[in-house]
């Protein structure tokens, strides 16, 4: 029997997720980030969902597709732009993931361009000798910053869902660690010592923004896929 015949047969109004009941559904991350799908499918796997329920795939399996432009002026601006632009062009529900670092000492900054903080084209190394060089100089207590992660899970042109974490650290002085991306050799997690560079994957989702907020995200869609949101 063709999924439609079944999807009637179960007197759902939402395609998506009445066939969720039936077959492994897929959802694909809008991200090409390698760094970043490891860690959600991490996540996402932590209580067999994505394994049982979700064929998981992401924008490496779609080559040509064009890049989305982060123009939004915040993360969850970005987030939202992601989401519904793969959504529209694969018509598979897609979860896009906004990220970025929040520093104290800086308003805020770099933010909604943590990817792209020393200029375009620019490396994880470029953005992190930028940020210890505007650092230099200031005290440990003033040293504060914040991980953020905003999700848009784009279920269809207009069901569009939001959830979002962030963890609390301290910018060092130094490079510190070899694992994990972007800001994780300069951002000290105090409760467990070490930088995020330091912890092992396992460790950094746990609690980290992204650990956070993809929890929320695979919580969302447990429900969804039963029926109860
Ligand atoms: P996609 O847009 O394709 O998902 P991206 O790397 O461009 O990938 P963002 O626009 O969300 O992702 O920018 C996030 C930047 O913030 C990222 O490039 C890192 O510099 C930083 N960042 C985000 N999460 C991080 C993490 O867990 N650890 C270290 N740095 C992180």
């Amino acid at each position: 029997m063709s999924v439609l015949p079944r999807v009637r047969l179960l007197g759902c109004r939402d395609a998506w997720r009445c066939v969720s009941t039936v077959f492994q559904m897929k959802l694909i991350l809008a991200t090409r980030n390698q760094h970043k799908i490891e860690e959600i499918k991490k996540i996402l796997s932590e209580d067999n969902v994505a394994t049982q329920k979700l064929e998981i795939i992401t924008l490496r399996d779609f080559p040509n597709m064009p890049e989305v432009e982060e123009t939004g002026k915040t993360m969850k601006e970005n987030a939202i732009l992601k989401a519904k632009a793969v959504y529209s062009i694969t018509g598979i529900p897609a979860l896009a993931d906004d990220s970025g670092l929040e520093v104290d000492a800086l308003k805020g900054a770099p933010g909604v361009v943590s990817a792209r903080f020393a200029g375009p084209g620019c490396t994880y190394k470029d953005n992190n000798v930028k940020l210890l060089g505007l650092l230099k100089g200031i005290p440990d207590d003033k040293r504060g910053a914040t991980f953020r992660c905003v999700v848009a899970l784009a279920l269809s042109q207009d069901d569009l869902r939001i959830v979002e974490g962030k963890v609390r650290g301290i910018i060092t002085d130094k490079e510190i660690g070899e694992n994990g991306f972007g800001y994780d050799p300069v951002f000290y997690y105090p409760e467990l010592g070490k930088t995020f560079a330091q912890l092992t994957q396992e460790e950094k989702n746990r609690v980290s923004h992204r650990g956070v907020a993809f929890r929320k995200a695979k919580e969302l869609i447990k429900r969804l896929m039963t029926n109860n949101e």
